[in-house]
Parts: structure tokens; sequence; C-alpha cells
């Protein structure tokens, strides 16, 4: 197994809408990101990967392009784009963009044209159908939408405003790699790329009976093959860093994904840690994990990509709600513990790390007070349908504020000021009223806040060889602990973890202690303690 540079670094990812608003138009753009590189610098991490900022409607903020080629005005332009690549450069750190190849905005010139007529050069641009299944999308409702002009329908895994590409015609490969190149001689880094494991569709799939699409449209083996040509056109001569995004893949198709001889891409993100707790059923009808849930997971990924592939560490994006609140503990009492505990449990692990902006500092879920606060499609969507299954109103309402990708949209807090500090004009999404807890200045100045502590487990992974690229070993030990090694070169870590409010007696292990969450270490595992210790 290769030591690329990516597998020992920190990736950072930057919701750019947001992060921080340098004009006070309410959201977030390219020179607010730029004002805070030496923050991101200061923080540890390596490689920036920041959501979309193409042209867009936002019919689902920013992941329905209408223009690969330019960016949507309220992040800025291109030349603050190239400013950010060079500072970011500058700083040594690297940018990773967002690549949304599944399906464009159906305001795309490609589809504007491709639903004119059956004959123009764009008509098999998209996945279009007389006949029809029953497939719902993963924003409710049905999976296609009927276009007068053509008298046919159009496939659309996600909203109405996301058409999703033809990839087996060969224009649409063209066009996408032109894209990454655009991109990577633009001096980016890396690519995540959205859903890409649905790239590929089976060409029957309209015969497909039920509701869900995954058979005829996730993994397809063409999917292989498609990345397998853009790695070779322009992943491996630019010396790119790819995650690719895709859902409901187990441990072997992940290795197909990364394994270095197939030449596909470098890292995948996973959803089963996501989802270990919502029983087969939507998001909103899930529970709050517990150890048990996700503890045979992380150790299965741990074990499984251990000689091919390599894992993505990631609790959050913006697709989650914030981890203290879905993992840990967000009270008073125990909040920082709680998150360094989360922090030590996930980071220790061999693999390459995704910290989401706010992360580290600990934001929690949000609080929302009516429907009004809620923006994403997603959760607008799903409350209607959630009303439609007999759930009554508050018990919608409830599911939503538990869940919804909102609750990890809310601005950046940079300080205990008006909106965090994020911008003085009005924040496209209302802040998190904690941010006068939680924030950057504040917790600069704090010695033992979870920001310090975050910046402390960064330094001290970056060079230690055992946690970058050592032996994984469980140990076996009942709930609520979580105990396992890392070893490399007969060098040995104990990672110990207390999952629970609760002291919990365990004799104390000798050894160095590398890294806690507490002062002091004894018989006892206080609440959430995590510790490493070397052997
Ligand atoms: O997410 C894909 C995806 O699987 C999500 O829709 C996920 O299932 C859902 O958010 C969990 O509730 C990617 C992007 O990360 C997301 O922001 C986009 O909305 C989506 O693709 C469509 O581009």
């Amino acid at each position: 197994m290769k030591t690329e540079w990516w597998k020992k670094a920190s990736v950072y990812q930057i919701y750019p809408r947001s992060f921080m608003d340098s004009n006070n138009d309410g959201y977030g753009d390219i020179q607010g990101i730029i004002s805070k590189l030496d923050y991101l610098k200061d923080l540890g991490v390596d490689i920036l990967w920041i959501s979309p900022m193409y042209a867009s409607p936002n019919c689902d903020n920013g992941y329905d392009i209408s223009d690969y080629y330019n960016l949507q005005k309220i992040f800025g332009t291109l030349e603050d784009f190239d400013a950010l690549v060079e500072k970011a450069h500058k700083l040594g750190l690297k940018i990773m963009i967002d690549l949304v190849f599944n399906h464009t905005s159906d305001k795309h010139k490609w589809f504007i044209e491709s639903k004119k007529s059956k004959n123009n050069k764009y008509s098999d641009y998209y996945i279009w159908s007389k006949k029809t299944n029953d497939w719902v999308s993963c924003f409710s409702g049905s999976a296609w939408t009927y276009n007068e002009e053509r008298d046919e329908s159009y496939l659309h895994l996600f909203s109405s405003g996301q058409p999703d590409l033809n990839w087996s015609n060969p224009s649409v490969r063209l066009e996408a790699e032109n894209i990454c190149r655009f991109w990577a001689e633009k001096g980016v880094d890396g690519f995540r790329m959205d859903v890409i494991s649905y790239i590929g569709k089976r060409d029957d799939l309209v015969k497909a009976k039920g509701r869900s699409f995954d058979a005829y449209t996730n993994h397809q083996k063409q999917t292989h093959e498609y990345l397998y040509e853009l790695n070779e056109k322009v992943f491996s001569p630019f010396n790119m860093v790819t995650v690719g995004e895709t859902p409901n893949v187990d441990v072997e198709t992940a290795i197909q994904y990364t394994k270095e001889d197939n030449k596909e891409l470098n890292m995948v993100f996973q959803f089963e840690l996501a989802e270990c707790s919502n029983d087969g059923e939507p998001k909103w009808f899930g529970r709050k994990p517990e150890l048990s849930d996700f503890k045979d997971i992380m150790i299965k990924w741990q074990k499984g990509l251990e000689t091919e592939g390599w894992n993505s560490l990631y609790w959050e994006n913006h697709d989650q709600p914030r981890s203290i609140s879905k993992f840990g503990n967000d009270s008073d009492e125990y909040h920082d513990v709680s998150v360094k505990m989360l922090a030590i449990l996930q980071y220790m692990m061999k693999g390459t790390i995704f910290i989401y902006q706010g992360q580290e500092l600990g934001m929690t879920n949000t609080v929302f007070n009516s429907l009004d606060d809620f923006d994403d499609i997603e959760s607008i969507n799903a409350y209607q349908d959630l009303l439609n299954r007999g759930l009554n109103k508050e018990a919608a309402f409830n599911a939503l504020t538990r869940v919804s990708r909102d609750n990890g949209r809310t601005p950046f807090q940079w300080n205990s000021g008006e909106n965090a500090g994020f911008t003085s004009g009005i924040p496209w999404l209302k802040v998190n009223p904690n941010y006068i807890k939680y924030n950057v200045e504040d917790e600069t100045k704090d010695s033992n806040s979870v920001l310090n502590f975050y910046k402390k487990l960064l330094k001290f992974r970056k060079n230690d060889e055992v946690i970058l690229f050592g032996k994984f070993k469980n140990i076996d030990c009942p709930n609520p602990l979580f105990i396992y090694e890392r070893e490399k070169d007969g060098v040995v870590y104990r990672i110990i973890v207390n999952f629970s409010n609760r002291e919990i007696y365990r004799a104390k292990e000798e050894g160095e202690v590398l890294l806690s969450n507490y002062e002091s270490y004894g018989n006892f595992l206080k609440p959430y303690e995590a510790l490493v210790i070397k052997k």
C-alpha cells in the first residue's frame, strides 16, 4: 500500500453559504473564505473541500448546477476563486471542489435544449422515457416528471429541478472530462464527487418494479468504467485526490472503487454509520444511535479496508445533523467532554479525516421555532410527505427538527457578536442561538475549549505513524466502553472510550497518556472519558 500524501491529510469541509460573509448580503462567499484562511491554517487542516459554488438556481443550494464553468454571484467571481486557490496554496492548503455529475439543474442549457425535441444535440443528455415506473425520488414524490414538449418524462433521483444525466452518452462523458480538466487547470487539487455511484444506470430501468431505484442505478458496472475513464484522462494526470459519495456502499464495493490498481477513486463516503439507527426506515423515523448501533460498523470498515482501499472518517457534513447532538450529549454539563470523546473515538482510527465546519467548535443542532425556519428542500418536501403518511403536525415538525439537514447548515460561529460574526446583514438561515457559548473567539482564549482540543488532536495525528498507518485491533469489551488498539512496528496505542454519562470502574492501565479529555486518569472512567494510552 502506497503512502500518498492525502492519506496523512485532514480535510475540512466548507459550506460556503454559511462560512463567512464578506459583503454582508447574508450569504457566505469566497472573499469570506479567503479572510479566514489563516484560521484554517492555524487549526491544522490540510485540504479544504468546498461545497458547490457554481451558477445555480439553488433549488438544492448549489447541488443543482446550471453552469459548471461559472460561479454564482453570491459567492463571487472566477477571479475571486483564482485568488482563493493562490492564497490557499501559499499557506500550504489544498483545495478540493465538489463535482455534481449525476444530475444538472433543469435550468442548465443542456436540459433547456434537451427538453425541446428528440433530435437536437442535447436530446440524449438526459434520461427520457415515454414509460415510467414507481420510483420515489430522494426528495419525495415521483422520480419522473412529465414534459409536454417531448411528450416524455425525465428521470430525477433527486428533485425535479435536478434531472439525471445520461452517462451512457459519450458526449456527456466528454463534457464531464472537460469540466474536470478546466478546474484541474485552475489549480484545484481534488474532487469530491456527489452521489457518483449513481452515474451508471441500467438500460432497462423503466421495467423496474417497486419504489426503490438502487438496484438499477447504484454501483453498476458502468459506473466503475466511467470512473476509470475520468481517472485516466484527468485524475491521474493532474494528481488529483478524489473522494466519491457512494450511498449504500458495502465494504467489497468500496474496495472496488478505491483499490489502487483499479484506478477509480481514492476514497468513498459510506453511509452505514450515518444511517445506523434508522433501522432501514427513512431517517425521519430513526432513533438516537447507541454505541451498539455503530461499534460493529466501525470495526468492520477499519478491518475491511485495512490492506486495500482507504477509509474516509466522517460523521458530519452539510447533509447530517451535528454529531454531538446525534451521537453525543449536547447538554451544558457534558457538551465539551462528549465532543472531545467523539473526536478521539473517531479520529484515532485509520483513514483520512473529514471535519465539517463548526465541528471543531462543537456546534450543535439548532432550534427551529416554526416551519418557516427550514430552508432545505428535503425537509420541506418531507414535511408534507410525513403528514401524508399520517403523522400529525407536531410529530412531523419534531422529526424535521431532529434530523433536518438545516441543523448542519446554520452560519458558522465566529464570535459572540451580532449573528455570530458571520454577517451584519440578514443571514440566509438563522444563526444557532448558542453562538454565545460556542464560537471561535471565545474558544481560542480558553485553553480547555473544544477548538483547542481539536488543534491538539490534529497536531498529534499529523506526524504520528501509529495513528496514521498502524494496524487496527478491536479489544472486546462490553458497552458503553469501546476499546481498540493501533499498532505499528511494535508500538501500541490503546484507545479507551466511555460512551456514557456514567462513571465506570475499570482498573487503570499502565502506560503514558498521550491524549485525553480529562486532566486526571484513575480506576474510574469518568463520564465520556476518552484516552489514548501508549502501552
Ligand atoms: O447527497 C446525496 C444523498 O444521498 C443525500 O441526499 C442524503 O441521502 C440525504 O441528504 C440524507 O438525508 C448529495 C449531497 O451531499 C446533497 O447535499 C445533495 O442534496 C444531493 O447529493 C443531491 O445532489
